[in-house]
Parts: structure tokens; sequence; C-alpha cells
């Protein structure tokens, strides 16, 4: 039996989907988040060295980093759903935008989480003109236009295609829910990007992705 070991609010919450689109029974072994620094419990430690979510287990495998999981259970239980034929430009597309979504539109956005919480973090009074300085001086000049850059962007590539490998939902398109999810709730993401906000709102409306909803439980992201 597959065990997705999902902590809330987070990126597992796409795991969950694809299973559900897959039709693959799974077990959901839910961790709460540590409420004052918002890291994962030891216990994911047990499971893999880093302690973060997603990990999927399953017959004996430990599957962490949500790109190599999810190109683990397609692979393993997709029967070529989800994902373009090999040799197409479609499959070229799914390969790029699986990558992309945690190696280049995570990034910033995980930047402008830090340097918010830097603005609002408990410090001695003398230092917090200086770190909320510092803090708006990098979210000003590189956070903020980077963000931008890579909504343009994205915005510009689902012009092309309902999808973003091609015409059809592909596992691509449940990897760059998240970064888009998190561009929405602290990244700047709204309906003047009207191509990216359709997107969310076929994903939000897709059954599947209820489904996973309801075997995760609450899913709100940090803003
Ligand atoms: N690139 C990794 C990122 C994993 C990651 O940072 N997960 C977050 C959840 S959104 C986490 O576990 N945070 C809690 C912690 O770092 O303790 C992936 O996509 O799996």
């Amino acid at each position: 039996m597959i065990i997705v070991h999902h902590l809330e609010n987070s990126r597992s919450q796409r795991i969950l989907w694809l299973l559900e689109e897959l039709g693959v029974p799974y077990e959901v072994k839910r961790y709460a988040r540590n409420p004052e620094t918002m890291l994962a419990p030891p216990e994911l430690r047990a499971v893999h060295p880093l302690g973060k979510s997603p990990v999927v287990t399953d017959e004996g495998r430990t599957v962490a980093e949500s790109g190599a999981i999810i190109e683990y259970l397609v692979e393993r239980y997709g029967n070529g759903r989800l994902i373009p034929p090999p040799g197409t430009p479609e499959r070229l597309r799914y390969a790029y935008w699986m990558h992309y979504a945690e190696g280049s539109a995570m990034p910033p956005l995980l930047m402008k989480l830090v340097f918010d919480r830097v603005e609002t973090a408990p410090m001695p009074f003398f230092v917090r003109p200086f770190a909320r300085a510092i803090a708006g001086q990098v979210k000003r000049t590189f956070i903020a236009p980077q963000i931008a850059l890579h909504l343009d962007y994205m915005e510009g590539e689902i012009a092309k295609s309902p999808w973003f490998a091609g015409n059809d939902l592909t596992a691509a398109d449940i990897q760059m829910s998240f970064p888009l999810e998190a561009a929405a709730a602290r990244g700047g993401l709204d309906t003047s990007r009207p191509k990216l906000m359709a997107f969310l709102e076929r994903v939000h409306a897709m059954p599947a992705y209820k489904r996973a909803l309801e075997k995760g439980g609450p899913y709100e992201l940090m803003r």
C-alpha cells in the first residue's frame, strides 16, 4: 500500500491529487506543523533524513522530492496516463514544467515567505529598523521583480494551450499547481493575470482535486 507522508498545508497536497487522478489506493499519514516555526515535526525525519514533505513509501521504497515522487507514481501506476508520449514536443514541455515548478518558480516565492517573516519576527527593538529596512530592500529590488517576471512568463505560456504541456491534463500541471497556489496566496497572483487564474479555477473544480482535499484535510497556504 502506498503511504503518503502528508504535512498539513503543504506541497504534498498535489501528490494526493495525482493519486486520486490515477485512482490508485493509498493511505495518508498526516503530520502537523510546529505552530511557532511552521516546520515539520521530528517524526518525519524517521521516514526521510530531511524530514520534509511529501515523502511516499511504497513496497519497501522511500521516495522524496515532489518531482521524483510524481515521476515514480506515473511510471509505476500510470499505464501511460498523465504523461505525453515519448519523443513528442509535449513530452519535452512536460519535462520542462515538471522541473521548473520547484527549480525556478518556487525559490522567489520561498524568499518572499522568509523575508516577510524577517520583517515581523520578534527581535530586540534596536535591531528592528535595520532588519526591516534590509528585508524591504531585498523584497523591492529582487524578490518582487523576480516573482513578476515568472508570473508574466507563465501567463504567456498557459495562453498557448489549456494545460502546461499541451491540450491534455498531465502530471506536470499537478506539479505546477503548487507554485501557482503559493503565488496566489503570497506572490501577488490575481486577476491581472487571467489565464493563470483560469488555470487555477479549472484545477480547483476537478473532482479528483476535491477528493484529494477531503483526504488531506485543511489546505491553507502560508502568506
Ligand atoms: N522541493 C521539495 C521541497 C520539500 C519541502 O520543503 N516541503 C515543505 C512543505 S511545503 C516542508 O516539508 N516544510 C517543513 C520543513 O521544512 O520542516 C519538494 O518539492 O518535495
